[in-house]
């Protein structure tokens, strides 16, 4: 089966989801015999930009290398599957300026701010409410939702299955699979 390339950029803050929902989403795209690729915390924050923090600046800077990347394998033409918080609206119109004409899909994976701090996986807003950690999102570093995002998955609402249901039935509306 042939794709047709893309970026489906996931946003939003810690614990909403992206990476839970990223990971079915391409797994569900690969039983299906979809090439695709995931980018994510794990395979960017510990590679390609481990010199990289939280400032903004430093955000600014994840972001537009993560866009470069996706872009590379967008041209290797792949649907290319991004999960990483970019809190900045400037950052995400960026990315999108950077790729084809409706290439690109911003993706708003949404939970409260209660919500994903009742989640709390990893401990960090516990740590970030005790000032251990600096510059959190969310907590002391602004997130800024999208204005206009071509979906947007309600992750208190939705289970897994459900928002990979979705994205799957919004990327054969668009015709990328
Ligand atoms: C936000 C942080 C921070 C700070 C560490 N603020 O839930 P996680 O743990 O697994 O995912 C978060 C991840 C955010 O990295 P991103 O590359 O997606 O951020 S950005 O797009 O804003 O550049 C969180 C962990 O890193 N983490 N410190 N201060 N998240």
């Amino acid at each position: 089966k042939k794709q047709q390339p893309c970026v489906i950029w996931f946003t939003g803050l810690s614990g909403a989801g992206k990476s839970t929902v990223a990971n079915a989403l391409e797994g569900e795209l690969f039983r299906k015999g979809y090439h695709s690729y995931l980018l994510d915390g794990d395979n960017i924050r510990f590679g390609l930009n481990k010199d990289l923090g939280f400032s903004d600046t430093d955000r600014v800077e994840n972001i537009r290398r993560i866009g470069e990347v996706a872009k590379l394998f967008a041209d290797a033409g792949l649907i290319v599957v991004t999960a990483f918080i970019s809190p900045f609206r400037a950052d995400r119109d960026m990315v999108r300026k950077l790729l084809p004409e409706g290439e690109f899909f911003e993706i708003h994976v949404h939970a409260a701010l209660d919500v994903c701090e009742g989640r709390d996986p990893k401990g960090l807003y516990k740590k970030a409410r005790a000032g251990e950690i600096k510059n959190f999102t969310g907590i002391d570093s602004p997130y800024e939702p999208p204005v206009n995002p071509e979906l947007v998955l309600d992750t208190g609402a939705l289970s897994i299955e459900q928002s990979v249901d979705k994205l799957l039935a919004f990327l054969k509306e668009k015709g990328r699979i």
